[in-house]
């Protein structure tokens, strides 16, 4: 039998707390064009970095009040640090669509800027290094839980600047309902 793809996430969660804890969402995809007839669970904005075709698993794991959330790809560019946030919004054909990022306590000032909201603890962030064939994972906890419904990606950003992108540009999204 397969070991399932989140059973490292998993083995972190102290075993006391298994019986309580709520089923890990799991949700694995392809890159796809946004502009597919069906709209895909996960798009790719830059098929440099994100060829159509390469793959995401994202696992969302809440335990306690604490969340933890684990990305892993795989044929995606090799050797890249892709910085991924968890989103407000959907993907969509613009990359823009996901909205800005999630905010356990929401900056009354957006876009937000403000350090003291704009923060690793406050916002869902990780950074997923790739290796030589292309294939990296991350994981990350946090503190709290998503406010049910209001938050419904994961983002890839390109984590270096190339011709015709920035650092940081959305290059690819993932649709995950936290
Ligand atoms: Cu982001």
């Amino acid at each position: 039998m397969p070991v399932p793809f989140s059973s490292l996430t998993t083995a972190l969660v102290p075993l006391a707390l298994l019986p309580s804890a709520a089923a890990p969402t799991v949700v694995a995809a392809d890159f796809d064009p946004a502009s597919a007839f069906v709209p895909p669970a996960a798009v790719s904005y830059a098929q440099d970095l994100v060829p159509y075709g390469s793959q995401v698993r994202v696992t969302v794991v809440r335990s306690a009040g604490r969340t933890t959330v684990a990305v892993a790809l795989a044929g995606v560019a090799p050797e890249h640090l892709f910085p991924a946030h968890v989103h407000t919004g959907r993907c969509g054909a613009d990359p823009a669509a996901s909205g800005p990022h999630y905010q356990h306590l929401a900056d009354p000032v957006q876009p937000s800027t403000d350090p003291a909201f704009a923060n690793g603890r406050n916002e869902l962030r990780t950074e997923v290094r790739t290796d030589s064939t292309g294939a990296g994972r991350a994981r990350t906890t946090v503190d709290w839980e998503f406010r049910p419904g209001s938050a419904h990606s994961v983002v890839l950003h390109a984590g270096e600047a190339a011709a015709g992108r920035a650092a940081g540009d959305r290059v690819a999204c993932v649709n995950v309902d936290f």
